[in-house]
């Protein structure tokens, strides 16, 4: 039966019909009809404070919970805001579905006010997008975003909405099923190619596995710990990955790549099998692609087929789902156990790897005079047990707390991994903390990302979300301000920060705790109480400045020629 409504409802129940509870926007003149429904429906709208914020909050949401995050914006500036978090949901292939409003229909083209071609600017951003302009084409617009967001290789999805179709009146038809024509998820993978992989798995004498972010967009981390144990392959998460197989696993080895451990990048550059899983063989983890895993065959599994051979070509290619395809290749290795030969071979494979380990692990050292950098991560990581909610902003923050946090499950650790996008921190925090209310939540941030995302404190106040934000405070770009010491004889060009707001002010200007501390000793009892404040809390850590965060495999070079330290510190001039 189809009940007679306005755009704007209809948009409203779609969105409920599809389970969403929220929605993270910023409203304007043609969406004011789709505003005045939510005056008063269930579905919830939380007012960020910039639209940027919006998507990046709904990508937190999606991180945190595998649902589709919601964000809305409106025509013009609003839908332009929304495209930084576009570009990267569409990197990390993150699910969210983006409304924006659009002019009435017959003033599109005419350079009417805010207006601007949604359609056009968000093509490349997006996984799909939509221009809807009659009401009878909404609610399949709708329903469709949520498929194709959701579905196959997950990914944004914008629908652009024209405020006439806001505001005209038409019949609302559920949709319950979702057919397109053209659009082909392949989720089974090829039998013939995964038994050829579950043979050269089990003849292999180093074999390593290279899981991705792909496990935990597809729920498949309890395959996967079966699949390594089966196969006792040494298993590196790549940064995008962290959680998908618990940090305290004995297979688990660490990140590889740029900043990745020594091990886990000796043991790519040394395997004979590489076992792919969800991944990209993005360069920030393949270094000089010639040079990468030179002795490896390599085994491919993704379900885009756009991405298997589209920098390495793989031995085995295998075009499915990573949780529908490794229950099948567990099922065959546990049916063909390796010769006597190759079980001795690996044993000696993982004697090297925890030589490896132990010769060069990560750099934990603190100081009895300023607070390090890893001293600050090991604090936060000792407090999250690795259990908390870890939204890390961009930079050397970003790669400390990846290389020295632990995370015990999937979806626990969020970042900006694809794009690199400062600003991400604090409001995909903001949308995890509102997912996951039970979790305990840290935004850890720099102190140039956190600025970019000041206007977010005054939503996560307005909410109350206890999120904890701790600010990783070198004074500087870090990140830029360490290539520029190392690779620009320390010619350090616009990386200063030297104006930082008092942090104990400006959290108490938003109604809640804040403090800054420079003091080792200080560090325990700050982070401790932060955490026992029932809501939120900015914590100013002022960190070592001039610290680099190690490995650092330059830009270029192959992943087994890591710069492990700085020979000598540089001075600043
Ligand atoms: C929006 C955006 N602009 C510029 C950059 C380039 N960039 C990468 S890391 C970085 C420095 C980040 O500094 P800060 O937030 O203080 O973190 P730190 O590196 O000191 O931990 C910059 C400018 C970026 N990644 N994103």
């Amino acid at each position: 039966m189809s009940t007679l409504m306005s755009g704007a409802r209809m948009l409203a129940e779609c969105l409920a019909r599809e389970g969403v509870d929220c929605i993270f926007g910023y409203p304007g003149g043609v969406t004011l009809p789709f505003y005045d429904v939510l005056y008063d429906h269930h579905v919830r709208h939380v007012l960020v404070r910039h639209e940027e914020n919006a998507a990046f909050a709904a990508e937190g949401y999606a991180r945190a919970t595998g649902k589709v995050g919601v964000c809305c914006a409106t025509s013009g500036p609003g839908a332009t805001n929304l495209t930084t978090g576009l570009v990267d949901a569409m990197m990390d292939s993150i699910p969210i579905v983006a409304i924006t409003g659009q002019v009435p229909s017959k003033l599109i083209g005419s350079d009417a006010f805010q207006e601007a071609d949604t359609f056009g600017i968000t093509r490349p951003c997006t996984k799909h997008n939509y221009l809807v302009k009659r009401i009878d084409d909404l609610a399949q617009a709708i329903h469709e975003a949520f498929y194709v967001a959701s579905s196959g290789r997950p990914g944004p999805v914008l629908v652009d909405i024209t405020k006439d179709a806001f505001q005209g009146q038409g019949h609302y038809q559920p949709v319950t099923s979702v057919h397109l024509p053209g659009y082909k998820v392949f989720t089974e993978g090829h039998t013939g190619q995964i038994r050829r992989a579950s043979q050269l798995i089990q003849e292999s004498e180093r074999p390593m596995v290279y899981a991705g972010g792909g496990i935990i967009l597809a729920n498949a981390s309890a395959e996967l710990r079966e699949f390594v144990e089966l196969a006792d392959a040494p298993t590196v998460n790549t940064l995008m990955g962290l959680g998908a197989l618990p940090s305290s696993h004995p297979n688990f080895i660490s990140m590889p790549g740029m900043h990745g451990s020594y091990a886990a990048n000796m043991g790519m550059s040394n395997a004979d099998l590489l076992i792919a899983l969800g991944v990209r063989f993005d360069d920030r983890v393949t270094g000089r692609l010639a040079a990468f895993a030179p002795h490896a065959k390599v085994i491919h599994v993704d379900i885009d087929p756009a991405e298997v051979g589209k920098n390495r070509a793989p031995d085995v290619p295998i075009v499915g789902d990573v949780k529908r395809v490794l229950p099948k290749l567990n099922k065959l290795i546990a049916e063909m156990p390796p010769s006597a030969k190759t079980a001795a071979a690996r044993r000696e494979w993982w004697s090297q790897m925890r030589a490896w380990q132990e010769e060069h692990p990560y750099d934990r050292s603190t100081s009895d005079t300023e607070i390090k950098p890893q001293h600050l991560m090991t604090e936060i990581d000792r407090l999250s047990g690795g259990n908390a909610i870890i939204a890390s902003d961009v930079g050397q923050h970003q790669m400390w707390a990846a290389q020295l946090c632990r995370f015990n499950e999937p979806r626990l650790w969020l970042n900006s991994g694809g794009l690199g996008s400062m600003g991400f921190g604090l409001p995909a925090a903001l949308g995890a903390q509102f997912a996951r209310p039970d979790k305990l939540v840290f935004a850890i941030v720099g102190d140039g990302g956190f600025q970019m995302s000041v206007p977010e404190l005054a939503t996560i106040a307005s909410i109350g979300l206890p999120v904890k934000i701790i600010v990783m405070n070198n004074g500087y770009l870090g990140m830029v301000r360490q290539w520029q010491t190392l690779f620009y004889n320390n010619r350090l060009s616009s990386v200063e920060l030297d104006c930082f707001p008092d942090a104990e002010k400006l959290a108490a200007a938003y109604g809640f705790k804040g403090r800054t501390i420079d003091k080792p000793w200080e560090l325990a009892p700050a982070l401790e109480a932060a955490v026992k404040e029932p809501g939120p809390y900015l914590l100013n850590v002022k960190v070592s400045p001039m610290e680099n965060v190690f490995p650092m495999v330059p830009a270029g070079g192959a992943i087994n020629e890591m710069v492990l330290g700085t020979p000598e510190p540089v001075a600043v001039q």
